[in-house]
């Protein structure tokens, strides 16, 4: 650079210059102490010569984001005993994780006569690993959408049996974060983050799981988690993320993920008995029922058992327990078909109580015929049959024994016959109807009679004699 003109002898004529300045390596959060940046000035060499108003002076100016330059003067006295006054830039640098990466920085010298030279300051700040920070989960319910972050460890969250999750940890590593000097670069290009997950499983169904319980699994590099829980994992979760770095560096999160029951309705509702196609016999009978039912989530005490068995067109009969046993009976002189109904209802949920039915059906034998039924009251009218015939039998006896005979057109005693006989009711025949077991009513006795007639049992009546009922009373000689 070339001298000002000047007009006086002790006329600051020579602009600064910088001396070579080597690049600088420094290392993230640690202080760092630049080598001092000098510039020369010729002007320095005469300045005890001159008035203190008068002297040489330097500014220094950066415009560098990792340091502030100062200036530094000091003062030395040469063997000739000359005082050398030096200003020369001191550069302190701290740089922090986002300063990561190359700077090139301009320092500028400046004289006091505004003269001026430029330096460039080469600045690599190297990084220094920093572990995952700020852990949290977002928790989305894959039905609704709806996101629950959990980031204040220990923290219980709920979420209903058989509702579909999506777990995700967040972690804010600074090695990821972007560079201020180079906007779309990593502080490290190569960091790379890697999730763990493990958990301890606390069942709290009220009955013995149908298996063990599936825990949450993790994608180690989406840190992602899908989870839906079913019936097996009613409980709580204690969950433990590990969130791990390029250099191996971890952090954990801890939280508790509880699944509430929801009441799944009994299943494998059987009627063991009545066997299927059962066939009753009898129309009238006990029926013996057996049940069977499981529930994943409510203990046996909280099901019923509900019997209704249906006789075809007919009447219903009820009973309850997982074994038990019905009176039935069919009305109908048909074969009918019988329906047995077992309906298993779960209280757990009062309010909501789950119901399952099954069905099974048979058939029951018809009601025997009345005249069958001999311990019915038609025996009495059988009973009834013997006194009135033997009633009539004796009228009969009573009124042959008159002078005049009977009536022609009386009807003759009904009584046992073989064929057209002849009876002589002349003979005075000892019979003894009431020791005579005789069946009337198989012999198309007429039950039309006057029970009101009165006959003497003890009267003799020969049994042995046969007579035609057709015959004309008294017999025709
Ligand atoms: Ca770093
Ligand atoms: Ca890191
Ligand atoms: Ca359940
Ligand atoms: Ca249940």
């Amino acid at each position: 650079m070339l001298p000002r003109c000047s007009t006086t002898s002790n006329q600051l004529m020579f602009p600064p210059v910088f001396q070579s300045y080597a690049d600088i390596n420094v290392t993230q959060d640690i202080s760092f102490t630049a080598p001092q940046l000098k510039a020369t000035d010729p002007d320095f060499a005469v300045d005890d010569r001159v008035l203190e108003s008068q002297k040489e002076s330097l500014i220094y100016s950066d415009d560098c984001a990792l340091f502030d330059i100062q200036r530094i003067e000091t003062t030395t006295v040469t063997p000739q005993g000359q005082t050398i006054r030096e200003q020369s830039g001191r550069l302190v640098i701290l740089a922090h994780n986002e300063h990561v990466g190359d700077w090139t920085c301009t320092v500028t010298v400046t004289d006091s006569g505004g003269l001026t030279d430029t330096t460039t300051v080469r600045i690599r700040v190297n990084n220094v690993n920093d572990s995952p920070t700020g852990i949290r989960v977002n928790i989305t319910d894959t039905l609704t959408g709806a996101v629950r972050t959990v980031s204040v460890p220990d923290t219980k969250v709920i979420y209903d049996e058989d509702t579909p999750v999506t777990l995700q940890v967040i972690v804010d590593d600074p090695d990821l974060r972007f560079r201020l000097n180079a906007p779309s670069t990593r502080v490290d290009p190569a960091e790379h983050l890697t999730c763990g997950l493990i958990s301890a499983f606390q069942s709290e169904l009220d009955v013995t799981p149908e298996g063990a319980a599936e825990k949450p699994t993790m994608d180690p590099d989406l840190c992602i988690s899908e989870f839906t829980p079913t019936n097996n994992e009613v409980g709580t979760f204690t969950v433990t993320v590990t969130v791990r770095d390029n250099a191996q560096t971890q952090t954990q999160f801890r939280f508790k993920f509880q699944v509430a029951n929801v009441n799944d309705p009994p299943k494998d509702v059987r009627i063991l008995s009545p066997a299927t196609g059962f066939n009753l016999l009898a129309p009238t009978q006990t029926l013996q029922l057996q049940g069977s039912a499981t529930d994943v989530d409510t203990p046996d005490t909280l099901l019923t058992f509900t019997w209704t068995v249906t006789i075809q067109g007919g009447r219903s009969f009820t009973a309850s327990g997982k074994t038990t046993s019905v009176q039935i009976g069919n009305e109908f002189d048909s074969d009918r078909t019988v329906t047995v109904s077992l309906k298993v209802i779960d209280l757990a949920d009062a309010t909501a109580p789950k119901e399952v039915s099954a069905n099974q059906t048979g058939s029951i034998a018809a009601k025997p015929p009345e005249s069958i039924n001999i311990l019915s009251g038609s025996m009495l009218f059988v009973l009834l049959g013997v006194v009135a015939a033997a009633g009539v039998g004796a009228l009969l006896f009573m009124r042959r024994r008159k002078p005049k005979g009977p009536e022609p057109s009386a009807a003759p005693p009904q009584g046992p016959a073989t064929g057209p006989q002849q009876y002589d009711y002349s003979q005075q025949q000892g019979y003894d109807y009431s020791q005579q077991g005789y069946d009337y009513s198989q012999q198309g006795y007429d039950q039309q009679y006057d029970p009101n007639q009165q006959y003497d049992p003890n009267q003799q009546y020969d049994p042995n004699q046969q007579y035609d009922p057709n015959q004309q009373y008294p017999p025709q000689p």
